[in-house]
């Protein structure tokens, strides 16, 4: 069996880029791997939080976890700051990295904006994600495109460690990444990633949406004048995003959905898009609405904690005993 590791951040509400680029992965992997999924609330504070907000959307993160499909039986499912290693492995690993590997990560240069002085955290945490894999001995990292520099991060750091620390240290790990919705756009500007935090809120369609909402965001989301549903990246990069969107729902290729639209307008498209995206949201709602408020989802997540603390204590011994660390 191998292990998996992911994570997503409690900043807001869930999109379905986050769903089709990674969500979907976690639960298509949990039945022959050893999952493990966490919500990365540290990594939430490496710009301002509300605190009260940020518990609630621990809760939300952790309920739409279940709500899609994760089962608390089979995989482990836990909040990063209930265990310890993450931090401590954390600091292990800055010592192992170079601030020009982590000032070249694209993130952070988008984040900090040239700016002279921004939040440490926003530099280091790409290490944070490191530990966040690495404290598992994890094979398998399924997540979205964004994170191709993070994995290979990763692994660098694996690799440099094992080299002078002996080389079972660390699992290398390889990432998985989908092969239509790996990045979703945002509907009002297919050239930046559909993003939790983009201000406006008919950028995405969030997992809890209202159906009037997603045909809104759907509807007005940005195309071209030419009327034709062809996948062209570069072209016709809003109508591809789309196309993307529509394959990953409904597992039709692009080139089938091609056909099916060839002499149909946008309009018809879009509406039948509305549909799919509707239906396939409905269920997790109601799921979700089931079980937010439940004591079985705090349960779930004290006993994931426990599951993760015991296999996370475990990897802090031998690397405390590698680096030469403590008694
Ligand atoms: N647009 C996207 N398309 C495909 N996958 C995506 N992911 C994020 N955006 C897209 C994947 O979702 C997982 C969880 O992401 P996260 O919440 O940990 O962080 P993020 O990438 O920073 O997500 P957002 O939505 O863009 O949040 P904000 O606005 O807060 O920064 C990851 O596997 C990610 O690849």
């Amino acid at each position: 069996m191998k292990r998996v590791f992911s994570g997503v951040q409690p900043t807001g509400n869930i999109h379905i880029g986050n769903y089709l680029g990674a969500l979907k992965q976690f639960v298509e992997l949990q039945d022959e791997n050893e999952c493990i999924y966490c919500i990365v609330d540290e990594h939430a504070i490496t710009v301002p939080q509300d605190p009260k907000e940020l518990k609630k959307h621990i809760l939300d993160v952790a309920a739409l976890y279940m709500a899609i499909g994760i089962d608390p039986k089979k995989s482990i499912v836990f909040v990063q700051s209930s265990v310890s290693g993450h931090a401590e492995l954390g600091w292990v690993l800055n010592c192992a990295a170079n601030t020009g590997e982590l000032f070249r990560m694209t993130p952070f240069k988008a984040k900090s904006q040239g700016k002279q002085s921004v939040g440490a955290g926003l530099l280091t945490y790409p290490v944070l994600m490191a530990a966040d894999i690495l404290l598992y001995d994890t094979d398998i990292v399924p997540v979205g495109n964004d994170q191709k520099q993070h994995i290979e991060l990763t692994r660098d750091l694996a690799i440099r460690v094992n080299a002078k620390y002996g080389k079972d240290t660390f699992v290398v790990p390889d990432g998985r990444f989908m092969k239509s919705g790996a990045r979703i756009m945002a509907l009002d500007d297919p050239t930046s990633k559909m993003s939790k935090s983009a201000p406006n809120d008919h950028s995405r369609i969030s997992l809890l949406d209202e159906p009037s909402k997603i045909k809104k965001s759907i509807m007005r989301a940005t195309t071209d004048s030419d009327g034709i549903v062809k996948f062209d990246i570069e072209n016709k990069p809003g109508v591809s995003n789309l196309l993307s969107i529509y394959s990953a729902f409904t597992g039709k290729t692009v080139e089938e959905l091609e056909a099916e639209y060839d002499g149909h307008g946008y309009g018809d498209f879009k509406k039948d898009l509305v549909e799919v995206t509707v239906n396939a949201l409905a269920p997790i709602k109601e799921r979700y609405n089931e079980i937010r408020e439940s004591q079985e989802l705090i349960d779930a997540l004290k006993d994931g904690a426990e599951r993760a603390d015991a296999i996370a204590r475990k990897t802090m011994e031998r690397v405390r005993d590698r680096f030469g660390l403590g008694l």
